[in-house]
């Protein structure tokens, strides 16, 4: 029986360096070197199954629209994406951290529009409403650290780990906004025509992973 090729999303950067050892101990891996490579796509040990290199960002957008059957990336870009079109079995546990605010110490939180500058703007804007704290949104693709102490903002909604990387920049840790790690994805309708295949996939992962969900 001939079957459909199954596409599998990974997010280049960390999120890939963590994911490819669970893959290959779930009996998944490459033909060839990803990271001696400039190509974006990869047969795999597996006839039927590619894996894609994306930025994570752009994982649940692919998945969403089932350009790619399945896809591996951060909570922090699930949550910023909105979750349409997918479901999101398992946790792969990988590439912890936390979204948090932060801004310089001693400034006072302000009762009218507090500006901050993020690329998670949908998270911030759900997280600040939630609080009932006015926001100004600024829509930034990196250096978030910046922000506050340029003056562009007075807050900003980013990734901590360490902590290292606010305390470089004088900023404190203020809000847990979602603890965050890397989740395998499913598009809805790959899970339903496709359902041996990625069905096969997902339980090969889970069984290195561990279930914390619910099969679905
Ligand atoms: O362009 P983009 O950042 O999306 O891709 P990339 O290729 O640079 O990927 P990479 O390696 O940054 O991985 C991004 C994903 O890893 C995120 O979506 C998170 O799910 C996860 N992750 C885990 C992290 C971190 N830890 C992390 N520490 N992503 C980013 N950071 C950055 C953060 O932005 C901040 O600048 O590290 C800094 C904070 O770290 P500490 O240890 O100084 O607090
Ligand atoms: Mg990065």
């Amino acid at each position: 029986m001939v079957l459909h090729m199954v596409t599998l999303a990974l997010s280049k950067g960390r999120v890939l360096r963590e994911s490819l050892p669970i893959l290959r101990e779930a009996g998944i891996f490459p033909v060839e070197d990803i990271f001696g490579s400039r190509k974006l796509m990869f047969a795999t040990n597996i006839q039927h199954l590619r894996l894609v290199i994306l930025r994570g960002v752009d994982v649940p957008t692919y998945v969403q629209f089932g350009a790619a059957d399945l896809g591996i990336t951060g909570k922090d870009q699930l949550l910023e994406h909105g979750g349409e079109g997918y479901y999101e079995p398992l946790d792969l546990k990988i590439a912890p951290c936390r979204l948090m605010t932060a801004a310089l110490p001693f400034v006072e939180v302000s009762f009218d529009r507090t500006v901050v500058a993020t690329k998670y703007v949908n998270v911030a804007r759900r997280f600040y409403a939630e609080m009932g704290r006015q926001t100004e949104l600024i829509k930034l693709y990196g250096a978030m650290e910046l922000a506050p102490i340029l003056d562009l903002s007075d807050e900003i909604v980013d990734i901590v780990d360490t902590g290292n990387t606010l305390a470089a920049h004088g900023l404190v840790a203020k809000k847990l906004i979602a603890n965050v790690s890397s989740r395998l994805i499913v598009n809805k309708i790959a899970m339903k025509t496709n359902f041996r295949v990625v069905d096969e996939i997902i339980n090969s992962i889970r069984n290195v992973v561990g279930s914390d969900y619910e099969a679905i």
